[in-house]
């Protein structure tokens, strides 16, 4: 059975090449660094591409190799790269794309230590970048120039939640000859596929929700074609950041319930996100279920649920903010999102603590944004969890409705 052609619940449970001569149902982990030949002349046929099989794990492995169809069936692209972290994904596309004069057209709302690493190694390499607010595609119009390479983008973008157009971004940067890279980390492959959109290449931190279980640090670049996978995968061969066979394993392991996980994540997203609109002390939340999400309207024609992950700002700005993150006791205070249990974090001193204020501020993360990763406790429990946390934020004590206090 051609498992690219089941439908998507059924490839998380079925999609990946097993090579797998044990018969075992579960692809095992080969753990090791080399693979033997069988004798010189395989060994050289190998090495020179005459014969498929694998030499050594920086260069391929099986239980990688698994892993890393699974996600480019999900996302509908041909192969997939498993990079040692999401940073390492991001990497790679830099690595594989840029070249000394290049210019790049970036998202100002990106993951913090994506836009510093543009900033600082690959400044220092000679490629100039203009960060613009991507949400309005005439903005990456305007910034596109004839050495424009590649335009980079996140939507949902970490941590606003800003949404962009990848059809029209995509139309965009193929008319000044660049190509267009998608981080898609935070809808995962079952709610947004980018290379159907027209984007060129999509890329993820496997961290999140694809493992789901907050147990690995992994990423993947998924590539449409021959040519381009094979440029990337000599670049990550030279670079050497590869996701190693336990790893790989784990978020194989995961993809099984990528399909419940995420459909949980956005129950409970929904449920939440209503609860924090309508809640006294709350000033906006922007999740891409409510229908108050200024971009409500795009994200209904290129996703296909609103995912786990929301911000929202306290009227009684970071103080208030504060308070809330050290009152919650179900949800946990802690960067990172997409696994199975609730994270809120508060961006302009962690994740994107990297970036210059000025910068920050520019990517309208403010000081009292929070970012809430909803997980898929039961959704009653975080509720009363953030309720009672609420109660604690200074001024309000009293004034809202008491929640069941459940700790
Ligand atoms: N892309 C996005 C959208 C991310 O959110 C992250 C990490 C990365 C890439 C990098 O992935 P990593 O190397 O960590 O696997 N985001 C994080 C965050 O928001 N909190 O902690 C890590």
């Amino acid at each position: 059975m051609n498992y690219k052609e089941l439908t998507p619940q059924s490839m998380c449970i079925h999609a990946g090449a097993s090579v797998n001569e044990s018969r075992a149902v579960v692809q095992p982990i080969y753990q090791t660094s080399a693979f033997r030949f069988d004798s010189t002349g395989h060994g050289a046929a190998l090495f020179a591409g005459r014969q498929e099989g694998y030499i050594y794990t920086r260069m391929g492995n099986p239980t990688i190799r698994g892993m890393e169809d699974a996600v480019a069936a999900l996302e509908k692209g041909k192969f997939a790269l498993g990079c040692a972290s999401g940073m390492a994904a991001v990497n790679t596309v830099f690595a594989a794309e840029l070249s000394a004069g290049d210019h790049v057209v970036c998202s100002q709302v990106v993951y913090g230590p994506t836009l510093t690493l543009l900033n600082t190694v690959y400044k220092r390499f000679g490629i100039t970048i203009d960060f613009v607010n991507t949400s309005d595609t005439d903005q990456v119009i305007g910034a596109l120039k004839p050495k424009t390479r590649l335009v980079y983008i996140e939507t949902p973008g970490n941590p606003t939640i800003e949404l962009s157009d990848i059809k029209k971004i995509a139309a965009a940067a193929h008319e000044k000859g660049a190509v267009l890279a998608v981080d898609n980390t935070f809808l995962s492959p079952w709610f947004q596929n980018p290379l159907t959109l027209g984007a060129d290449i999509v890329l993820h931190s496997l961290t999140k929700f694809i493992n789901g279980h907050a147990d690995v640090i992994g990423g993947i670049v998924v590539v449409k074609d021959d040519d381009t996978y094979s440029r990337y995968r000599s670049v990550l061969n030279q670079t050497g950041g590869v996701i190693d066979p336990f790893n790989a394993f784990l978020v194989y392991r995961g993809i099984k319930t990528l399909g419940i996980r995420m459909e949980k994540h956005a129950e409970n997203g929904m449920a939440i996100a209503r609860f924090l609109e309508a809640h006294p002390q709350i000033a906006w939340v922007r999740y891409p279920g409510l229908k108050s999400h200024p971009q409500y309207d795009l994200g209904q024609t290129q996703h296909s649920g609103p995912g786990g992950v929301m911000a929202f700002e306290l009227k009684g700005g970071f103080e208030a903010g504060e308070t809330l993150l050290n009152s919650v006791k179900l949800c946990t205070l802690a960067v990172s999102l997409g696994g199975v249990e609730t994270l809120i974090q508060h961006p302009a001193s962690m994740t994107h603590a990297s970036l210059e204020k000025e910068q920050r501020l520019a990517a309208r993360v403010t000081d009292g944004l929070i970012r809430l990763s909803v997980g898929i406790e039961f959704h009653g429990d975080l509720i009363a969890d953030l309720t009672q946390a609420l109660d604690r934020v200074s001024g309000y004590i009293g004034a809202v409705p008491k929640g069941k206090n459940i700790l």
